[in-house]
């Protein structure tokens, strides 16, 4: 019965969709012209993509090789720096715990679960920790605090194996859908991962299904001329639903790697709002069914552990794929990434460590921990 009405609901939307297109079509194109209007933030930031791109297109094989080593080291230093707050506090308490204990006893056991607790890492992975380095400590006759601290090191990256990031959707053709309450980054996400993947020379067309927000198509249209890409557009007020439907022809009819969507803030208890994402979501089921699905649910780390518990409530309405944590740069809350990535069993696999366009790096959870101890 409550499947049936669903049915008609769908037929009854796909029509009322269809019937839109030609007026979602005139908008969209306005939206195109008018982004190729607008001006954008920083020149410079153009010139430099412009270079880079060029870059990335004459190097050969050695060079790439150099290019990659380079890269990695660059990444390494760029997360340091992004993760700076975090680090500080961390490394600070976890010298003053090490240097503070001269044997290992129950103290020194307690003072540790506290601090992993309060460095966001989660009571649930914090007991695992302890007990799996309680363990290792009797095995291996463990009597000085500074001899475990590496155990307590590999103990994190222990916990958080998941099953290994999934990438293959930046490499098929696909469309990735953004999710999140408001103000967590999602906007300035999909600008950021835009200006990747046009860097790697694929297509990419960006969904401004933010119909909600006056400003929001005008935010993602900066983006996309920043990053290089196309972008869909429909009028404020407009069904979200039906952007993304115009989105997914354009993506067809251009030949798009990756179509991005953009869609607005929302919190999982606000109910229309949710049927809104499962229209959305239906509409792509439906129409674009031989591109490979991404759903990707932005935190904003900056709220510790709201972002664990907003990541839970999104994961129960919606089927997510993978998670993006934002703003690890602005907080000491760094250690969140930690409780998400064991507790959820869903990979972390982009953190924004700034507001920049380069700011965003492939989440590596034993770089990340390394990055947090590293002198
Ligand atoms: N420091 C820092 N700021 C970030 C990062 N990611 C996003 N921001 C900032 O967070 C603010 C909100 O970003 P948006 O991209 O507009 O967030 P949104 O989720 O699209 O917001 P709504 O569309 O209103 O729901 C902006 O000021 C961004 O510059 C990050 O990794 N680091
Ligand atoms: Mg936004």
């Amino acid at each position: 019965m409550e499947e049936n009405e669903k049915m008609k609901e769908t037929a009854a939307q796909a029509e009322t969709e269809n019937a839109e297109i030609s007026a979602q079509e005139t908008d969209a194109e306005n939206a195109e012209v008018s982004a190729q209007e607008a001006e954008t933030g920083d020149p410079a930031d153009n010139a430099q993509e412009a270079e880079n791109a060029g870059e990335a297109g004459s190097a050969d094989d050695e060079e790439s090789g150099d290019e990659e080593k380079k890269e990695k080291k660059g990444f390494f230093a760029r997360l340091m720096e992004g993760l700076a707050k975090t680090r500080d506090s961390f490394r600070k308490s976890f010298n003053a715990l090490f240097s503070g204990f001269s044997q290992i006893d129950d103290d020194f056991y307690d003072e540790l679960e506290e601090l992993l607790i309060t460095s966001d890492i989660g009571v649930e992975t914090t007991m695992k920790i302890i007990d799996d380095l309680k363990e290792k400590v009797k095995e291996q006759h463990i009597k000085k605090p500074e001899e475990c601290r590496q155990l307590v090191i590999d103990g994190i990256k222990e916990q958080m194996r998941t099953a290994p990031a999934e990438y293959d959707f930046e490499n098929e053709k696909s469309v990735v859908l953004v999710i999140g309450v408001n103000g967590v980054g999602k906007t300035t996400t999909i600008g950021k991962l835009a200006a990747q993947y046009r860097k790697r020379h694929k297509k990419v067309i960006l969904a401004a299904a933010d119909t909600f927000r006056a400003a929001a198509a005008e935010q993602l249209t900066i983006w996309a001329k920043r990053a290089k890409v196309d972008i869909v557009a429909g009028q404020e007020g407009s069904d979200p639903a039906s952007v993304i439907y115009d989105a997914i022809a354009a993506a067809k009819s251009r030949k798009a790697d990756i179509l991005i969507c953009d869609t607005a803030g929302r919190l999982h208890n606000k109910k229309n709002l949710m049927n809104e994402l499962a229209k959305i979501s239906r509409v792509i089921d439906r129409e674009y069914p031989e591109a490979r699905r991404e759903n990707l649910i932005v935190l904003d780390g900056t709220t510790g552990q709201n972002a664990l518990v907003q990541a839970r409530e999104f994961k129960q309405a919606a089927d997510i794929t993978g998670i993006i944590l934002t703003k690890l740069d602005g907080t000491a809350k760094g250690g969140i990434a930690i409780a998400i990535q064991s507790e959820l069993g869903v990979p972390v696999k982009y953190i924004g460590v700034g507001e920049k366009i380069e700011d965003l790096q492939k989440f590596d959870a034993d770089a990340f921990v390394d990055a947090l101890f590293a002198d």
